[in-house]
């Protein structure tokens, strides 16, 4: 039998990764784990993304042709639809990690994203996670995990540092609008940005109001990234603000009203001390 102990073994966070974190809202943290460790959970994640694709065209359903396509496909919660990709998702190593750079004792799921960009996939445009989230926290974060190595020109995350000390500017999708308006801020309050290379089992961690953006993948191979989406236990779901809140209060809170708890049969607690 394997054994995926793994998953669930403590990652030492140490006080410099915390600090980064909290001084640049975003942190690139290493071998959390081995090549071979993902390569075991990569062959479930494909085969989840696969089996998404292959169920919506037998129900011939239309794809949802969203901003998104060009720049990466993108299937949600996978966890659902897969035990092996629960096992990944549901992993205490990660949590952990994530309540350990936000400085907080316990987190919840918020969603999982498998996020492929194809070779030729355009650059994803700057924007702010959090536009989308219906959270009255801002200790939300997301683990971006490549099951691949990813080199610059494969699209990385790029971000720009400290920036998430301004909360929400702009109030606006991920758009090509988006993307020039925060370029311009980027400019305008002179931050730097840091552009990282991952090898299979890296991450980074980005806080939800943290300015980022991803290169094109000028590669002839798929970046294959997993995210896990987390929020500090006890957030309250607030009265959607947009469209999109609204839409993932009730996709991902599903059940719950703005005031309550953001405690749905989604978002069960990872990790508590
Ligand atoms: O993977 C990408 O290209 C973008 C991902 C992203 O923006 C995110 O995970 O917050």
């Amino acid at each position: 039998m394997t054994n995926y102990k793994f998953l669930d073994a403590p990652y030492h966070v140490s006080d410099e990764h915390k600090e980064a974190y909290r001084r640049d809202g975003c942190i690139l943290v290493k071998n959390i784990l081995r090549q071979s460790e993902v390569e075991q959970f990569r062959m479930y994640i494909e085969r989840a993304v696969e089996k998404h694709f292959e169920e919506r065209k037998k129900l011939q359903k239309e794809e949802v042709v969203d901003d998104y396509n060009a720049y990466f496909t993108q299937v949600t919660n996978l966890w659902e639809k897969d035990e092996m990709v629960k096992k990944f998702v549901f992993a205490k190593r990660f949590a952990k990690i994530a309540a350990d750079l936000m400085g907080v004792t316990g987190v919840r799921l918020y969603h999982d994203q498998a996020l492929f960009k194809e070779p030729g996939g355009l650059p994803t445009p700057w924007h702010q996670d959090q536009y989308y989230w219906p959270l009255d926290t801002n200790n939300t974060i997301t683990m971006w995990m490549p099951l691949v190595d990813v080199s610059k020109e494969m699209g990385a995350l790029k971000f720009a540092l400290n920036s998430q000390k301004d909360g929400p500017v702009g109030d606006i999708a991920i758009s090509s609008e988006s993307n020039e308006f925060y370029e311009n801020h980027i400019k305008e309050k002179c931050y730097d940005v840091v552009d990282n290379e991952l090898k299979a089992g890296d991450a980074t961690f980005h806080g939800g109001w943290t300015i980022h953006a991803a290169s094109a993948n000028n590669s002839n191979n798929r970046r294959e990234v997993m995210t896990i989406i987390y929020y500090a236990d006890g957030a309250r779901v607030v009265e959607p603000t947009n469209k999109q809140r609204r839409v993932d209060m009730e996709t991902f809170h599903p059940g719950l009203k703005p005031g309550e708890v953001a405690a749905s049969s989604l978002n069960p607690l990872l990790f508590s001390v």
